[in-house]
């Protein structure tokens, strides 16, 4: 990698491409340095967890020497992938920045990892970010009747392109690579154990990630939110590999959800304006379920994620609150 010394002290344009615990490495040009995060960021991430830079964000650095480089300022983001962070917390975590699609993978492995409730949460967490999505099913080459599956999504997702694939055979690889032209930087999501990286290794034809790898632990036992890496796909976009994500609490409403169309375009038809679809009377929602014309785990799924984003509406705006008496209570003391 040759650099250019005359770049020390400059101000650069580059990408975040790696995103580690404590660092993150930014990339100008065919050129990588190594970012320590600095105060400002981490006391600014302190106000609002969503000013810290993330993976696919666009910055300016500015290099120390030819191998670090300090980022002075995150660049507007055109979206970011947001949600709740796991655990017990009301904090939200950006996953990742300036994403235009996103692979939603699952496996047709026969077990657990085909699970339509789990594509409503991640496309109702692409959507409403603004991010499109193509639903990947992998492993078809596990799965004899594969078109059973790609039905049944389909179905349920008529707006989403649902492809067959096999990192391990290469089928469909074509498909997807054709697809993925069209965008700028895409990104994996599903559980881990779907194929996210061997996909990866698929599309580049070679191992540039590890296969297999559950989440590494750090020295307190704690898993690591480690490892989220962007490689450039020859003739493609960016593409990111993420360790597998389970939880998944969207933050932002569900109105304009793709995962939900049907339920908010049923919702038209209720009496109420504010019709929660539970027990109020002439609700559409309700009238379909009873007529069969719904599925129940369906509704089932929305009333719960519409609840946990009350909740965490409703906390937020708690701590905010409390945020605002301290600072009050701080003035008091100071004058
Ligand atoms: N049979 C088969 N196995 C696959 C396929 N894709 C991935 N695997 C296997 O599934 C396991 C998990 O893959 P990995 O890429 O690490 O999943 P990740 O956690 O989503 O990144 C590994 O043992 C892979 O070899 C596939 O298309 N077919
Ligand atoms: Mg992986
Ligand atoms: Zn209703």
């Amino acid at each position: 990698m040759q650099k250019d010394p005359s770049c020390i002290g400059q101000t650069l344009p580059a990408r975040i491409v790696r995103q580690e615990r404590d660092y993150l490495t930014a990339r100008t040009g065919d050129v990588e340095y190594l970012c320590a995060v600095v105060g400002r960021f981490r006391l600014e991430a302190a106000e609002s967890e969503t000013r810290f830079p993330v993976i696919g964000d666009r910055v300016q650095i500015t290099p120390q020497n030819d191998r670090q480089a300090v980022i002075t300022e995150i660049l507007p983001r055109t979206t970011s992938l947001i949600r709740r962070k796991a655990g017990k917390t009301t904090e939200l975590q950006v996953l990742a920045a300036n994403v235009d699609l996103a692979l939603v993978v699952h496996a047709l492995d026969g077990g657990r990892n085909f699970n339509l409730r789990r594509m409503e949460r991640f496309l109702a967490l692409t959507s409403s970010n603004n991010i499109r999505s193509i639903l990947l099913l992998n492993k078809c080459d596990l799965c004899e009747q594969p078109e059973d599956s790609i039905r049944e999504a389909t179905a349920l997702f008529p707006s989403t392109p649902v492809q067959r694939i096999s990192a391990k055979t290469g089928e469909g690889l074509t498909e997807l690579r054709e697809r993925l032209r069209q965008a700028d930087t895409a990104i994996l999501l599903g559980a881990s154990g779907v194929g996210k990286s061997a996909l990866i290794n698929a599309l580049l034809k070679q191992d540039v990630q590890r296969v297999n790898a559950a989440r590494e632990k750090d020295k307190r036992g704690r898993h690591t939110t480690t490892n989220r890496q962007m490689f450039p796909l020859p003739d493609g976009p960016w593409i990111i590999d993420t360790p597998g994500i389970r939880e998944i609490q969207t933050w932002v409403s569900l109105e304009n959800s793709e995962a939900f169309a049907d339920l908010e375009e049923l919702a038209q038809s209720c009496r109420f304006r504010d019709c929660r679809h539970e027990n109020e009377p002439g609700c559409a929602v309700l009238e379909a379920l009873q007529a069969g014309a719904l599925a129940p785990k369906h509704l089932q799924n929305y009333i719960d994620m519409r609840r946990q984003q009350d909740a965490l509406v409703k906390s937020r705006q708690e701590s905010s609150r409390l945020a605002v008496k301290r600072s009050w209570k701080q003035r008091k003391y100071d004058s």
